[in-house]
């Protein structure tokens, strides 16, 4: 099982690198995804035989570009499921992806009192949007809490969503505790007192399969730098029949059919939602990114960092002093944690010096981390092309910072 990490390693060159004397263990995948050498030569293919606008020139190169661009999109409606390649719009990434959707959508519906239902698993960008779109229709935001076991509570979930709720915005995997949310279940209350539900897939798309009508999903985001495509290109999946009614979220070039000094009409979907000139070589890379993890198989993925993260949680428990943010249900290639009188930033710190990359700080969850009573946590994040090596450089890593601090005594505050 631990085999894929080893074979696939070789396809990414930056993992080839050193930090001073050491390899690089590179565990900051939820942040961003290393790049294999498939994708990164697609990008510049692209500029080298493709390379021009999109959807307007009929001479070769712009046939050749808009057939590349117009195959991705397809490539990515296959990925998740979705009915139709128009149900897919390019953004840049997951935030810019629910801010459309907070924008174009959640505006024009939102009516004083009426409720929009988050979890307090959700990370910033599926939350900051929400609370602008209610500011501005006096409308409120309500979150579903976690169970002890760091799960979504349910069974308040069915309480919290009502009568009142317009809108469903949960987060499909936490970026923190690594929390799969059951979906499907919480689509079927949304689905009951006629909510739309939107996920936010940033942390599910890469890791997992997932398919949007399994999900029973209206709008679903994410992004392509995570899922080793390039940065600058992501994802909206919204249902056709929604998109349609929809009003544009920017203006401008390429979304218009007809326009006149005074007004102007909207371009189908999904051209309405893709104002101006789009990112093209990102869509292209992407669909070769897209490839690259089907020809790995989604599962297979799935359960090689599941069992990296559990091979890490059991050195980690028998480290003094580490505070593991643990979820009873596993926590699916994420391990988050902290350390007594230790900051995390002094963790990472030395975690670097030691060549292993991991992310320390709130990880743009804070209401998350209120929640479980720390400003702040340490979290390593596996991906295909990790193995039992990376594990065991940080635990290894971890006990060279435990001793650092015994010496020195107490940790001096780091602000966040
Ligand atoms: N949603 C989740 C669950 C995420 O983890 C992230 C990024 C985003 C949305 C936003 O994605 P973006 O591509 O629009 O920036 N999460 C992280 C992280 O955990 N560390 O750095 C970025």
């Amino acid at each position: 099982m631990a085999g894929i990490g080893k074979s696939l390693r070789p396809d990414f060159p930056i993992l080839e690198q050193k930090i001073g004397r050491n390899s690089l263990v590179y565990l900051d995948n939820a942040a961003t995804s290393q790049k294999p050498r498939v994708v990164i030569e697609s990008l510049a293919n692209f500029y080298q035989i493709a390379n021009s606008n999109v959807h307007r020139s009929v001479h070769t190169l712009a046939e050749r570009a808009t057939d590349l661009y117009e195959r991705a999109r397809e490539k990515v409606a296959e990925f998740i499921g979705a009915e139709h390649p128009s149900e897919i719009i390019f953004v840049r990434n997951t935030t810019e992806a629910i801010n459309l959707v907070a924008y174009a959508f959640a505006r024009s519906r939102l009516a004083p009192g009426d409720e929009i239902v988050v979890t307090v698993l959700n990370h910033h960008s599926n939350l900051v949007p929400w609370q602008q779109a209610a500011a501005q229709s006096d409308a409120k935001v309500r979150a579903i809490p976690l169970t002890r076991d760091l799960q979504l509570d349910m069974r308040t979930a069915a309480s919290i969503i009502g009568p009142r709720t317009k809108i469903v915005a949960i987060t499909h995997k936490s970026n923190v505790t690594g929390t799969i949310v059951d979906v499907a279940a919480l689509s079927r209350m949304a689905r009951q007192v006629g909510a739309a539900v939107v996920i936010d897939a940033a942390q599910s798309v890469p890791h997992l399969p997932v398919d949007v009508h399994q999900l029973d999903c209206d709008f679903l985001a994410f992004s392509g730098h995570k899922m080793l495509g390039p940065m600058g290109i992501g994802v909206l999946y919204g249902r056709r029949e929604l998109l349609e009614q929809m009003p544009p979220f920017m203006t401008g070039g390429e979304m218009v059919l007809e326009v006149e000094l005074e007004t102007a009409t909207w371009n189908d979907i999904p051209l309405k939602f893709e104002a101006g000139t789009p990112n093209v070589a990102g869509a292209v890379a992407l669909a070769t990114a897209i490839d690259y993890l089907s020809a790995v198989g989604m599962q297979t993925i799935a359960e090689h960092e599941k069992v990296l993260a559990d091979a890490a949680w059991k050195r980690l428990e028998k480290i003094e002093g580490i505070q593991c943010v643990k979820p009873s249900l596993g926590s699916n290639g994420i391990v988050s944690f902290s350390m007594t009188d230790i900051h995390p930033h002094d963790v990472a710190t030395i975690l670097d010096s030691e060549g292993v990359a991991v992310r320390a700080g709130h990880h743009c969850a804070q209401p998350l981390h209120k929640v479980l009573g720390v400003p702040a946590t340490v979290r390593a994040s596996f991906y295909l092309y990790n193995d039992h090596d990376d594990v065991d450089r940080l635990v290894d890593a971890l006990r060279t910072a435990r001793q650092f601090f015994h010496k020195r005594g107490r940790s001096r505050e780091v602000p966040l």
